[in-house]
């Protein structure tokens, strides 16, 4: 059922779906246990010191949420009913959901196991269709509920999809972002995220009507790269592309020095500078690694790389160069090394990682 009809101007350009399963473990709990139904029900840590990994609608009336400690939200809620989390459910349960939205496009860009990006640019049906469908055949065949938000980028999708929780469908064209999108937090904005928030709040920018206020140079000079990205957001400008091959098996960081170098302090220099890098990378993408490689090859292209496997899954700067340091030490260095790079692979997402925290 559409929610929320916004000003419709141009609809054929609306094409860019963002859709997000409702409160998505606790209802695969309920939607396999209907006795669950109208109970609160978090799922996450039975111990102290876990955390909730989600809680349903009912749970979240009494302020609990997504990484809270466990022992918090048993004092919030302490009738509320505790599950651990099957994720191999879960997972099974997501693959039904991406089947059928492949139906609809092969455009589909997977998030996490409950959010989507879809490019329905080549889907014949009216867009507002295509959601209602969409919808009515998840909760039919699979018995849930999703939000979803249509616009014309990523960035303006996702935020209508969070828009109107549980089960809403909002719509963003270009004529309603005026009104939108200036009373928004900043963090709200994609690449926003909390060190740049600070920085931003640091200088009396809160909302996005400041960030309108400020040149793209002086946010590039603040922000980086990102700065100018930002810049074009706010203005409803997104050019990034659906993209159908996200799952990536590793992440790395190498580089081929200007001057080759055997003395081994200048290796650990650059290593600690690599891990940062590789820190930032899985930080941005929301993954955590639980095997780290490095890789050396020398003047002679003789390559040797060291791989350690841990017992959970890391994204921490210092926890990797800490690791590649190790590893370095392990690798005979006996001729001049022309290049150096640290990987991370055995990717998981930040949703699984949460698990490890209370297994
Ligand atoms: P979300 O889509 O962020 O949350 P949700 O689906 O539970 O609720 P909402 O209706 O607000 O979308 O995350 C999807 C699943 O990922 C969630 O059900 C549990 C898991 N998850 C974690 O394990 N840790 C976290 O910190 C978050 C945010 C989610
Ligand atoms: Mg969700």
């Amino acid at each position: 059922m559409i929610k929320d009809r916004m000003n419709l101007d141009k609809i054929k350009e609306l094409n860019i779906i963002h859709l997000d399963m409702d409160a998505f473990y606790a209802a695969v709990e309920e939607k396999d246990d209907p006795l669950l139904r109208g109970y609160p029900v978090i799922v996450g840590s039975m111990s102290n010191s876990g955390v909730v990994t989600t809680a349903n609608y009912e749970a979240r009336k009494f302020g609990i949420h997504s990484a809270m400690p466990g022992f918090q939200a048993r004092v919030r809620c302490p009738h509320g009913i505790y599950l651990r989390p099957r994720m191999n459910r879960y997972r099974e349960v997501s693959e039904q959901i991406f089947s059928i939205l492949h139906e609809y496009t092969e455009k589909v860009e997977k998030i996490s196991v409950d959010e989507a990006y879809l490019d329905i640019k080549n889907v014949d049906i009216n867009p507002i269709k295509t959601i209602e469908k969409i919808k009515k055949r998840v909760y039919r065949e699979i018995g849930l509920t999703m939000s979803i938000g249509l616009s014309y980028n990523k960035f303006l999708a996702k935020l209508a999809s969070d828009w109107n929780k549980p089960d809403g469908v909002t719509i963003i064209d270009r004529k309603s972002i005026d009104t939108i999108l200036p009373p928004l937090e900043i963090k709200k904005v994609h690449g926003i995220g909390p060190k740049s928030e600070k920085r931003l709040n640091n200088i009396g920018i809160y909302t996005i009507r400041d960030l309108l206020q400020l040149e793209e140079d002086f946010l590039t000079d603040l922000l980086g790269k990102s700065g100018s990205e930002i810049y074009y957001r706010i203005r409803g400008e997104d050019n990034r592309e659906i993209d159908t091959c996200r799952e990536r098996k590793s992440i790395g960081v190498e580089r081929t020095f200007h001057n080759d170098t055997s003395e081994i302090e200048v290796l650990k220099k650059h290593l600690k500078n690599f891990s940062y890098q590789l820190s930032e990378e899985l930080i941005k993408k929301e993954l955590h690694s639980r095997t780290i490689t490095v890789k050396v090859k020398d003047e002679k292209f003789k390559s040797q790389t060291r791989s350690r496997t841990l017992s959970t899954h890391i994204c921490d700067k210092d926890e990797i160069y800490e690791i590649g340091c190790d590893l370095l030490d392990e690798i005979e260095i006996n001729k001049r090394i022309r290049l150096l790079g640290v990987s991370g692979s055995n990717l998981i997402s930040r949703d699984l990682k949460q698990l490890s925290l209370f297994d």
